[in-house]
C-alpha cells in the first residue's frame, strides 16, 4: 500500500478510501473519518446558530459563542465514543479529560471553533486538530501521528496529514469528503503574507520582516481567522502568515498546543516550513497546555527569511 493513489481518478476517492490507499494505519484513519464527521455536525451548529446568543467566558476569559462550548461538546462525545482516544485536551477545557479506560491509542488536542468572533460576519471559520500518540507535553516532533483542519466557509473543507504528505478533501452534497488535492506541494516562496498584532506592538526587527516582504510586493490578505488564512497559504501553495512576539505579549496570542503545532504540521508535510522566529515550532516542548508562541508559518523561502530576521 501507499503506491498507486495517482492510479485513480482523483474526484472519485472519498476521505476513507484515500486514507486506505495511503497506508494510513487503521484506528489512526478510522479517527480521522470521525473526527471529519464531528466536522459535519459543527457546520449544522454554525448555520442553526442564533448569533445574538453571545456571552459565554471560556476558560482564557475570551468572548466565548455557545457555538463554541456547543462544537467542544460534540467533539468530546464523538471521540469518548469513538474507542481510540484516552485523553481530549480542548482550547474550551480546563485540564486534560479523561476518555476511555486509557488503553486507547491516542491523544487528541481541538481547538474546537477557532476564529469564532468572526461567525457574525460570516467570514470563514474552523476546527483545528491534533493527533498524539504519547503525552502531549513534548515537542510536537516526538509525539504527533496525524493532524486536521476543517474550514467552514462556502464550500466545507477538511485538510489532513498522517504523515505522508497533506491533502484536500471537499464535503460534497452526498454528505462525502471528496478529494480535491492531494500532496499539497508549496512552492518554496509565495507572494502573500498574513501579519497579525498591531503594528505599534510589533518589535524591530518584526517591522523590518514585514517592510521587507511589502517592499518585496507580498500582498496582504488577513481575515483574522487562523484557520483560512493558513488554509490560504496551502490551497495558494506559498506565503507567510505570522503572530508575532508582541510589546506586551512576547509569547504572541496563538497557543502552541492547539493552534500553532498541528498547523505546523500540515505545512511541513507540504513542503513548507514553521518557527517561532528560532526554533522550529515542531521542536517547541509543551510546558502548559494554555502555553503560547510567536510563529512564522509558510513556504520555505518566508520562515527562512524570518529567522533572519528574528535573530539579526
Ligand atoms: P479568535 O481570537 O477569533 O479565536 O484563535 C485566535 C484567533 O482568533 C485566530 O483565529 C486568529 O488568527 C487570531 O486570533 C486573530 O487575532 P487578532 O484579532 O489579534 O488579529
Ligand atoms: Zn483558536
Amino acid at each position: 500500500m501507499g503506491e498507486g493513489i495517482n492510479d485513480y481518478t482523483q474526484k472519485l476517492i472519498d476521505l476513507r478510501r484515500h486514507m486506505w490507499m495511503a497506508g494510513v494505519e487503521v484506528e489512526l484513519r478510522r479517527l480521522i473519518w470521525q473526527i471529519a464527521v464531528v466536522g459535519k455536525y459543527i457546520s449544522a451548529k454554525i448555520h442553526e446558530a442564533n448569533r445574538k446568543q453571545a456571552g459565554f467566558k471560556n476558560v482564557y476569559g475570551e468572548e466565548q459563542l455557545s457555538l463554541d462550548r456547543a462544537s467542544d461538546e460534540i467533539l468530546k462525545n464523538q471521540l469518548g465514543f469513538s474507542g481510540f482516544v484516552r485523553e481530549y485536551a480542548s482550547e474550551e477545557q480546563e485540564g486534560i479529560v479523561k476518555l476511555g479506560d486509557g488503553t486507547e491509542k491516542y491523544i487528541v488536542t481541538a481547538d474546537p471553533l477557532d476564529g469564532s468572533s468572526l461567525v457574525d460576519t460570516n467570514l470563514a471559520i474552523g476546527t483545528i486538530i491534533g493527533i498524539h500518540r504519547e503525552s502531549v507535553f513534548a515537542t510536537g516532533r516526538a509525539t504527533l501521528v496525524g493532524a486536521l483542519y476543517i474550514t467552514y466557509g462556502p464550500l466545507i473543507t477538511m485538510v489532513y496529514s498522517a504523515g505522508k504528505g497533506t491533502h484536500e478533501f471537499v464535503l460534497n452534497r452526498e454528505g462525502e469528503y471528496m478529494l480535491s488535492e492531494e500532496s499539497i506541494k508549496l512552492k518554496e516562496r509565495g507572494s502573500i503574507f498574513s501579519p497579525g498584532g498591531l503594528r505599534r506592538d510589533w518589535t524591530p526587527a518584526h517591522r523590518k520582516l514585514v517592510e521587507q516582504l511589502e517592499t518585496s510586493g507580498y500582498k496582504l490578505r488577513y481575515s483574522g481567522g487562523f484557520v483560512p488564512d493558513i488554509n490560504q497559504i496551502i490551497i495558494k501553495k506559498g506565503g507567510l502568515f505570522t503572530y508575532p512576539a508582541l510589546q506586551k505579549s512576547p509569547q504572541g496570542k496563538l497557543r502552541l498546543l492547539f493552534e500553532l503545532q498541528p498547523m505546523a504540521y500540515l505545512m511541513e508535510n507540504a513542503g513548507g516550513a514553521a518557527t517561532d522566529g528560532r526554533e522550529d515550532i515542531l521542536n517547541i516542548k509543551v510546558e502548559k497546555l494554555d502555553q503560547c508562541s510567536p510563529v512564522y508559518i509558510g513556504s520555505k523561502t518566508e520562515v527562512q527569511l524570518a529567522k533572519q530576521y528574528l535573530s539579526a
